[in-house]
């Protein structure tokens, strides 16, 4: 019988959430699912998993997904980069899908390697019938497992898509197909266990590098119908380091929150994002009070592809990184230019 080649080696970091959860069979306030089960058992509870590579499971937290913390992820970053060095191929992070479009822009923007880094969930959990954590987290290992899907930053896959960490958004509260890519679409698919990769990404330019386990607080207003500037006038009482304003369609806010806008920028980041969820900010086209053009007039920072809470991740992790205001301007150009690079001779890197 031949020797069967050589796997590649593949850590799989648990952090809780869905996939994880189990019932204690209590009812009451003890009822419902909870994170208990550690990368070990995940990894165990897919027999497959053992034909597509060595497996290293490591428990890393036990959360659900929307208490994790940026801290968490800079962490995170470093264990990762450490598993790398020693020599993992691949690297998969399994967690609660709440906050997957956060943590693994995060990941995005601290883990620099050509390897891939693949962030999974599920859905249903391993009590309900249909639970999709061990598909995912085979697919997931696929994609960590394929050397093609290196170089295109952290990866999200789940229900047999790949995704991208910079472009990915959860749509949906209930879906297996709750994640959606509405600005790029889906960098490619999973079919019979093979990883398709459709389209690459560049590497993004302008990352913060010196980090601080400390994050300073950024806060994320969301414009809405008839907003009179109440949030925005106390975010630098409140201890904010930061802003990121998510506005209305191209980037718009009423005319009457433009002042404490205008007056927080002269002092503080405040980054113009869209509230709508797909597409790039505008820049240039309307001239109205209030307007795109108004508030990056006013020093407004534009967060150009990136959503607010993207935008947010950004910012925060720059300011850790000891930026200042020009810093944080550069950076999210440089991060908006370089996917604009994508074709021209970057691809694959
Ligand atoms: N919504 C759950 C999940 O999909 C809980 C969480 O995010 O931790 O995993």
């Amino acid at each position: 019988m031949a020797a069967q080649a050589e796997l590649p080696r593949v850590t799989v970091f648990s952090l809780g959430g869905t996939i994880a959860s189990t019932s204690s069979g209590g009812g009451g306030a003890a009822g419902g699912v909870r994170p208990r089960l550690g990368a070990q058992e995940l990894v165990e509870a897919v027999p497959q998993l053992r034909d597509v590579a060595e497996l290293e499971a490591v428990a890393f937290r036990q959360a659900a997904s929307g208490d994790l913390t940026l801290p968490d992820m800079i962490a995170l970053a470093a264990e990762i980069i450490r598993r790398f060095d020693a020599g993992s191929s691949g690297v998969v992070v399994t967690q609660g899908t709440d906050t997957i479009e956060e943590t693994s822009f995060a990941l995005d923007l601290l883990v620099r390697s050509p390897r891939p880094v693949v962030v999974t969930g599920a859905m249903r959990n391993p009590t309900l019938a249909g639970a999709d954590g061990p598909a995912n987290l085979l697919g997931a290992v696929q994609v960590a497992a394929a050397p093609e899907a290196g170089g295109l930053g952290t990866l999200v896959v789940l229900n047999d898509e790949i995704h991208a960490a910079r472009f990915v958004r959860k749509t949906h509260t209930s879906s297996p197909a709750t994640f959606r890519s509405p600005t790029a679409g889906p960098l490619g698919w999973i079919v019979e266990g093979r990883p398709r990769i459709a389209l690459r990404t560049p590497v993004l330019d302008g990352l913060p590098s010196v980090l601080d386990q400390d994050v300073p607080p950024v806060a994320l207003v969301t414009a809405v119908l008839g907003d009179d500037a109440r949030l925005v006038e106390r975010v630098e009482e409140a201890g904010y380091a930061g802003l990121v304003l998510a506005g209305f369609g191209g980037g718009h806010v009423p005319a009457q929150v433009v002042p404490a806008l205008a007056d927080l920028a002269s002092r503080l980041p405040v980054v113009l994002a869209s509230r709508t969820g797909g597409g790039e900010l505008l820049q240039e086209t309307y001239g109205f009070p209030g307007s795109e053009r108004d508030l990056l007039a006013r020093g407004l920072i534009p967060a150009g592809f990136l959503d607010g809470l993207k935008a947010r991740i950004l910012l925060s992790l720059l300011l850790a990184a000891g930026a200042d205001l020009e810093g944080v301007r550069k950076a999210f150009e440089q991060i908006n230019a370089s996917v604009s690079s994508a074709g021209a001779g970057e691809a694959g890197r």
